[in-house]
C-alpha cells in the first residue's frame, strides 16, 4: 500500500508506518495533534495539546486491510448496518483511500483531502481539518446517469471518563428508532443517561449534541450540517463481550454520538448532485 511522501509538510504532516504496518498520517497543528489511517481514511486520534484525547480507540482493534478499525471515526458509507450479507456499515471503512492534498491553513490548522477509490455510482471525498477543533466533511457526488440513494454516518467514538456519570444533551423531543427492540419512540430526557445498552437512531434532527463528562471535567460538542440523523450507542456489558475487537470493560470509557443520514433520512441524489455531511467536534 504505497503513498508518495510528497504530501508531507515538515512539522505539520508526516506519513509513517502505523499499527499492523499500515500507513498512517500524523498531523500536528498549532494547537492539536491527530492521526489518520489511509485504511478507511480513519481518524484514530485527535487531541488538543495538554488535553485528554477526544476520541476513544479500542486496545483490541484490528489494523488489517478489509477489517474495520474499532474506535476513532469510522466512515459509514454507502449503507448503515447489515446489508444483504455484505459487510455491515458499507465498504468505505474497509477501503484504502487516496491522499489527494495536504495544506497548512492561515489559522495554523492542517487540512487533508482523501478520495475513495472510484466506483461507477459515486465520487466520494473526505476533508479532515485538524485545528482547535476537528472537522470532517464527507462529500458524495452522483457521477452516474440515474438517481442513486445512500446512507452515510461518521460513527464517532468519544473518550469519556465513566459511562455511569456522563449525559448526552440536545435530543429532547426527538423521535428515534430503538434498534434494540425495533420500535419508534420519542426522547423525553433533557439529559440522556446510561444504565444499559443504548442503540438509538434519532431522526430528522440537525441539533448540536453535547456530552457532559464530569469525571474528565469537560463537555464535548458535536456540531453538524448536512445530517438529519444522530445515532447514540453504548454496547454495555453483554455486547462488549461479544465483540472480539473490543475489551469487555471498554464500554465504561466510550460513547458513540454519530452524525449522518440513515434509514428514513437516507439521501437521494439526482445525476450530478452532491451531498455534503460535515461534523465538527470540540471540547468545550
Ligand atoms: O451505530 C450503532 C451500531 O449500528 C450498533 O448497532 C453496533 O453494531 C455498532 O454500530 C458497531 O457496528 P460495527 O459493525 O462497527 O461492529
Amino acid at each position: 500500500m504505497e503513498t508518495s511522501n510528497h504530501f508531507e509538510i515538515p512539522g505539520s504532516v508526516s506519513l509513517q508506518t502505523g499499527k499492523g504496518g499500515l500507513p498512517v498520517i500524523r498531523v500536528e497543528s498549532a494547537t492539536s495533534t491527530a492521526e489518520i489511517y489511509l485504511l478507511g481514511a480513519h481518524v484514530t486520534q485527535f487531541q488538543r495539546k495538554n488535553e485528554a484525547p477526544l476520541l476513544f480507540m479500542s486496545e483490541s482493534s484490528e489494523f488489517e486491510v478489509g477489517k474495520p478499525i474499532r474506535g476513532g471515526v469510522p466512515i459509514i458509507f454507502p449503507w448503515f448496518g447489515p446489508h444483504d450479507g455484505m459487510p455491515a456499515h458499507g465498504f468505505a471503512r474497509l477501503a484504502v483511500w487516496e491522499l489527494r492534498a495536504s495544506q497548512v491553513l492561515a489559522d495554523g490548522a492542517v487540512m487533508l483531502h482523501f478520495r475513495l477509490p472510484p466506483d461507477d455510482l459515486f465520487e466520494t471525498d473526505y476533508i479532515v481539518t485538524v485545528g482547535d477543533t476537528l472537522t470532517m466533511e464527507l462529500s458524495v457526488a452522483n457521477t452516474g446517469s440515474s438517481d442513486c440513494s445512500f446512507e452515510s454516518c461518521l460513527h464517532t467514538y468519544f473518550q469519556i471518563g465513566d459511562i455511569h456519570q456522563i449525559s448526552v444533551i440536545g435530543l429532547n423531543g426527538t423521535r428515534y428508532l430503538d434498534s434494540l427492540i425495533g420500535e419508534q419512540s420519542t426522547e423525553t430526557a433533557d439529559a440522556i443517561r446510561f444504565t444499559g445498552e443504548v442503540d438509538r437512531i434519532y431522526q430528522n434532527t440537525s441539533a448540536d449534541v453535547e456530552i457532559h463528562d464530569p469525571s474528565l471535567r469537560r463537555s464535548i460538542r458535536v456540531r453538524k450540517s448536512g445530517s438529519k440523523s444522530t445515532v447514540v450507542w453504548n454496547p454495555w456489558i453483554a455486547k462488549s463481550q461479544r465483540m472480539p475487537d473490543f475489551g469487555d470493560d471498554e464500554y465504561l470509557k466510550m460513547v458513540c454520538v454519530e452524525s449522518g443520514n440513515v434509514k428514513e433520512n437516507a439521501v437521494v441524489l439526482h445525476p450530478g448532485e452532491i451531498s455534503i455531511l460535515k461534523v465538527e467536534i470540540a471540547s468545550v
